[in-house]
């Protein structure tokens, strides 16, 4: 489904009068309102293309209509996502989940959304059909070495996909684990699982990057070979400059304080890239900001700082993601929910008074550092967001025309309402 500019010219005539109000309430209140605006208007965080579709739990998956039913119809919705607010300008792809066919007339496809490629995924955590070795216990930690050379082997296979699209960096997030105490020889699943990322490291192309995404928890109860940042850190650490860890928000223990892993990581160089969703318990992928916005803005506290220190694009320097599955809510209403709720995180961050802040510290004035904190967090940048969208030409309020356009009839219409996108 294309969107004529006209449509959301029309939209934004529509929501002008009150968009200029709040706007210009609101900058008259601002030391940075100008470079606050063209830093959210840079800001581009890629779709996952296994999130276009409805997910589900392991007790079933309530599909919803006019699903993608194959890669050109994901990027067609990721085009639709680009053109309402011109922030969701990347795509990121499964590999086996969404094979391009023809890459060449994938990425000239994508190019005429204004979308790039973003990380390739591998998957070793799921056997597919007619698959040689069973991953039922791990992929690159594998006792028996044919299991570790078949993962091995499928990320060169994804660092190719990713080449053939214009991708450069391959994420690379591993089930591996245990279930049981005594399982694993945890010594050993480390090495070996090292000794593939090395294999697969040495055959990433010179200006590509490796995400080492961890977890905690899930499929396997007991330990994750990639469990958490420090585990991540090692594996990136021993690997060289090109591998990085990745932060998944849901992959943390209950109240992990994520905030100071990322500065700590940002300090180390270490950071490389960001999945963005929300829990309340566990890796419930919800809609980032959903639950703990203000977890979220602190997030990005640490990341603006972190990375202003190390003269970092904000845009550029690291992989932007979202990574969450929608069981109950439209998936597109769902991720332009997403994108607002981070850029409205990001431009609380750029608004937070950093020279203060820091002299607060140093003062050990806690009580003013946290109204610092809060004033910025308690400032309602919607409207920053919104002027970004429209200077861009994306629409003033993207969910509200994804709903005036009927967009999901509309699809629902060309694909039918029994489609099921392939992924989570
Ligand atoms: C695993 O839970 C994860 O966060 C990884 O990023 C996967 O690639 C993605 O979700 C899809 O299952
Ligand atoms: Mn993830």
């Amino acid at each position: 489904m294309k969107l004529a500019s006209e449509r959301i010219q029309e939209h934004n005539k529509q929501y002008q009068q009150q968009h200029q109000q709040k706007i210009a309430a609101l900058l008259p209140q601002l030391k940075n309102a100008e470079a606050v605006i063209q830093k959210l208007t840079d800001f581009q965080i890629a779709i996952p293309s296994w999130a276009l579709g409805t997910g589900g739990t392991r007790f079933g998956r309530f599909s919803g209509s006019g699903e993608p039913g194959n890669l050109e119809q994901k990027i067609e919705d990721v085009g639709l996502l680009h053109a309402l607010n011109r922030s969701s300008g990347a795509i990121s792809l499964h590999i086996p989940w969404d094979i391009p066919g023809d890459p060449k007339a994938i990425q000239e496809l994508a190019a005429g959304f204004g979308l790039r490629f973003d990380a390739v995924n591998s998957n070793t955590f799921q056997d597919q059909p007619g698959q040689a070795h069973s991953y039922k216990f791990g992929s690159l930690q594998h006792t028996d070495k044919k299991v570790r050379q078949q993962a091995i082997d499928h990320n060169i296979e994804v660092i190719k996909h990713g080449i053939a699209l214009g991708s450069d960096s391959l994420t690379v997030w591993l089930s591996d684990g245990s279930c049981f105490p005594g399982q694993l020889n945890f010594r050993k699943a480390f090495q070996r699982t090292l000794d593939g990322l090395r294999e697969i490291y040495a055959a990433l192309p010179d200006n590509w990057k490796m995400f080492v995404e961890y977890k905690a928890f899930e499929p396997n109860f007991y330990s994750m070979t990639v469990g958490d940042w420090g585990q991540s850190l090692l594996y990136a650490n021993k690997l060289g400059p090109k591998a990085y860890t990745l932060v998944d928000l849901g992959h943390h223990l209950a109240n992990a304080n994520i905030e100071q892993i990322v500065a700590l990581l940002l300090g180390e160089g270490k950071l490389g890239g960001f999945h963005f969703n929300d829990s309340k318990y566990g890796d419930d992928d919800l809609t980032v900001g959903s639950i703990n916005p203000y977890q979220l803005f602190l997030i990005f506290n640490e990341l603006v700082t972190g990375m202003d220190e190390r003269n970092m694009n904000h845009a550029r320097d690291l992989g932007w993601m979202i990574d969450a599955s929608h069981n109950v809510k439209d998936p597109l209403e769902d991720l332009l929910q997403s994108v607002e709720a981070i850029k409205i995180a990001y431009a609380q961050a750029l608004l937070v008074d950093q020279p203060a802040l820091s002299a607060a510290q140093e003062a050990n004035d806690t009580a003013l550092a946290q109204e610092i904190l809060q004033d910025a967090y308690r400032t309602d940048t919607r409207p920053l967001v919104a002027e970004a969208r429209l200077r861009a030409g994306a629409a003033l309020a993207p969910l509200r025309l994804y709903r005036d356009l009927d967009a999901r009839g509309q699809l629902t219409k060309e694909r039918g309402s029994k489609s099921v996108a392939t992924g989570l």
